[in-house]
């Protein structure tokens, strides 16, 4: 359900894309994991077809298709609708759980909370129920929230970040994640790695803490924090903040990577996240960990295969070589998309 750029309209099965793709969105909306994956390989799968799938039996052939999403398939040919979306949409109780879902921070237990407790509307919460600070802020900025980025903005965002921060110490350097690396014509936030050459995170964290945040929102362009980092072992500062003279609140995530970790820290913040699951899973297969902060191996596992010991370190600082040791071809970040 990201927007990742990929051409849609001459795709011959377009249609089918984009009803599996609302209903793959409305699933991750539920937190069904599970049906959001099968959504979402299907969903790539049928972008690789260059011949329009028109029956079920056609569907099933194609990789990530079971029998249910091809009987779906079929629906869509037949009817171009999708029975399933339709009533998903209809659903009273479903609708207000997704729209509380919308709130910054608000999971599945506080939103199905709030529709048992009868509230049904935005104007209800804000009016009868006890909020949270950040629920505060997500609801007083749903729509902001709501509302991708364009990508030139995010590139305002950017440029003003790094003025700020080089501004205290011209050494440092700022990378811009997420799917804007993965080359989005939009994206849901801002995520920015911050580093700087030869130093371990003590120095970046207070720098980050002590003087870019209190720096940022002196000048007006950060507004709220909302998860922030703990003072001695954070690693990010999620919060909001607005281009100076512009009223529309952003999402913006400050990434604070230790040097030597840039490599697994870009591939961990470039995503998508289907993308790093698929990777963490192969480097199991071989033996191996990835995480954000390195590829280890030696890893000991439980037989519930939870870790125990971090393992050998093979590679943090190149995002490349960890490619070249998984084995796995080099993929630009435009193509990390599982
Ligand atoms: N990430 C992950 N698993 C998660 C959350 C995030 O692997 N549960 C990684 C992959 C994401 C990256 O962090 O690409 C940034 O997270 P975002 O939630 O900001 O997602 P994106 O930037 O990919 O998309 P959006 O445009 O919605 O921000
Ligand atoms: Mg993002
Ligand atoms: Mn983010």
């Amino acid at each position: 359900s990201k927007h990742d750029g990929s051409n849609r309209d001459s795709n011959p099965n377009s249609r089918t894309i984009e009803l599996l793709q609302e209903m793959g969105k409305y699933y991750d909306q539920i937190h069904d994991q599970w049906r959001t994956l099968a959504y979402r390989r299907a969903v790539a799968s049928l972008r690789k077809q260059t011949e329009k799938i028109v029956s079920k039996e056609q569907a099933f052939q194609l990789p990530f298709v079971g029998e249910r999403l091809a009987a779906k398939i079929e629906e869509i040919i037949w009817t171009d609708r999708l029975q399933r979306l339709e009533n998903a949409r209809l659903e009273p109780s479903d609708h207000a759980i997704r729209l509380f879902l919308g709130i910054y921070g608000v999971g599945f237990s506080q939103a199905s909370r709030w529709v048992t407790a009868g509230f049904k509307t935005l104007e209800d919460l804000e009016n009868k129920a006890t909020l949270t600070a950040n629920q505060t802020i997500g609801l007083a900025h749903y729509d902001d929230f709501q509302t991708r980025i364009p990508r030139a903005e995010i590139e305002e965002h950017g440029v003003f970040v790094r003025k700020a921060l080089q501004e205290i110490d011209a050494t440092f350097e700022i990378t811009i994640g997420g799917s804007y690396r993965r080359g989005a014509k939009d994206s849901g936030d801002i995520d920015v790695l911050i580093t700087k050459p030869e130093i371990g995170i003590h120095y970046i964290r207070s720098t980050v803490v002590e003087r870019l945040v209190p720096k940022l929102f002196e000048e007006g362009f950060l507004k709220a924090g909302l998860a922030t980092t703990h003072k001695d072992t954070g690693t990010k500062w999620h919060g909001a903040c607005a281009i100076p003279g512009s009223e529309v609140w952003r999402r913006i995530d400050l990434l604070l990577v230790p040097w030597d970790e840039m490599g697994a820290a870009l591939i961990y913040f470039t995503g998508n996240d289907i993308f790093n699951r698929s990777i963490r899973l192969l480097a199991s297969k071989k033996g191996m960990r990835l995480n954000q902060r390195g590829l280890y191996k030696d890893v000991i596992r439980e037989p519930l295969r939870q870790r125990v010991t971090e393992g050998t370190l093979l590679e943090n600082k190149s995002e490349e070589k960890i490619f070249e040791i998984l084995g796995v071809p080099w993929r630009p970040p435009h193509h990390r998309i599982a």
